[in-house]
């Protein structure tokens, strides 16, 4: 891409630099589990994603702006405007899973909030809480209570981002379920623009950004399978790798049945074939 310049690197996403106000976002079709990404590429994934998030970006701008200029034809890379970050993450949790299980079983509480008594694990709360969490360079993120986001952010804009995330959250856990998928939890990053308006960024409400549970598979008392990625974790236990990098190569059984479960997503969630969002990724947003 001769008219981008590489600005950073996720695990499985790149960000390139279009012009002083605008960037690229490519998510590929890397796949980390148990945080190592393995040298298997799932085909399609990075346009799954990339075409979900838009889809929630045109459903939720009247309850924030974000970031989304415009998808490109490859279906995979997002156009966006250039913000400045908050430099925290807004986690939403509808369900006790994750770190947040782990610091309740720990404390009672999770960034906070105290919980009821004898939650099991994956239970669903009784309400949806913000736990936010910092951003590591390297190595996981760390759950936060909100008198520390109030000082990374600002007291006033740490509220209003609390605000639109529950709001978000609750738009898009209720699409969902209405679709047979459990939005457990969702990492969503806010940065403002010129005008210091707040704006939703990076990727919103993907498997990849969120526990996505199928609604049919749910039990409280332990893991849900993940709806996109069992397979593939399935497959790594059963090799007894101790999830240090390198990860495994995947068989062709797992990488496919793994493609089929997210395009399924996509087409659950969207109400659009896949294939017609190859054809044409605006299909998403209009
Ligand atoms: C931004 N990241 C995360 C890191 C990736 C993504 N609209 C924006 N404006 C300014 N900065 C960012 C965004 C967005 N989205 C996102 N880091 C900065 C990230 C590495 C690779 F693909």
């Amino acid at each position: 891409m001769p008219e981008a310049t590489h600005v950073a690197s996720g695990k499985v996403r790149e960000l390139y630099a279009l012009d002083p106000d605008r960037l690229l976002l490519v998510a590929s079709d890397r796949i980390s589990t148990f945080d190592v990404v393995l040298p298997t590429e799932i085909p399609d994934k990075g346009r799954v994603l990339t075409g979900l998030s838009a889809f929630w970006f045109a459903r939720t701008s009247s309850v924030v702006p974000n970031h989304l200029l415009a998808l490109r034809p490859d279906g995979r890379s997002t156009e966006c405007r250039r913000l400045e970050m908050l430099p925290i993450e807004c986690v939403i949790r509808g369900y006790l899973s994750g770190s947040g299980w782990k610091d309740y079983r720990a404390t009672g509480a999770v960034c906070g909030h105290r919980l009821p008594e004898g939650l099991i694990e994956s239970q669903r709360l009784p309400e949806p809480i913000f736990t936010p969490a910092t951003k590591a360079q390297t190595g996981h993120d760390e759950n936060i209570d909100r008198e520390t986001a109030a000082g990374l952010v600002g007291a006033d804009r740490l509220a209003q981002a609390e605000r639109i995330a529950l709001a978000l959250y609750a738009h898009a856990a209720a699409h969902a379920l209405e679709h047979g998928i459990i939005l457990a939890d969702t990492k969503l990053e806010f940065g403002l623009d010129e005008e210091g308006t707040l704006v939703l960024g990076d990727e919103a409400f993907t498997p990849d950004s969120s526990r996505f549970w199928p609604a049919d598979e749910y039990a409280p008392g332990g893991t849900p399978p993940s709806f996109d990625k069992q397979f593939v974790r399935d497959y790594c236990e059963s090799l007894g790798w101790d999830k240090t990098a390198p990860g495994p190569e995947l068989p062709d059984d797992v990488v496919e049945g793994t493609r089929a479960r997210y395009v399924e997503a996509f087409e659950r969630l969207t109400g659009v074939a896949f294939d017609d969002y190859l054809e044409n990724p605006d299909v998403v947003v209009g």
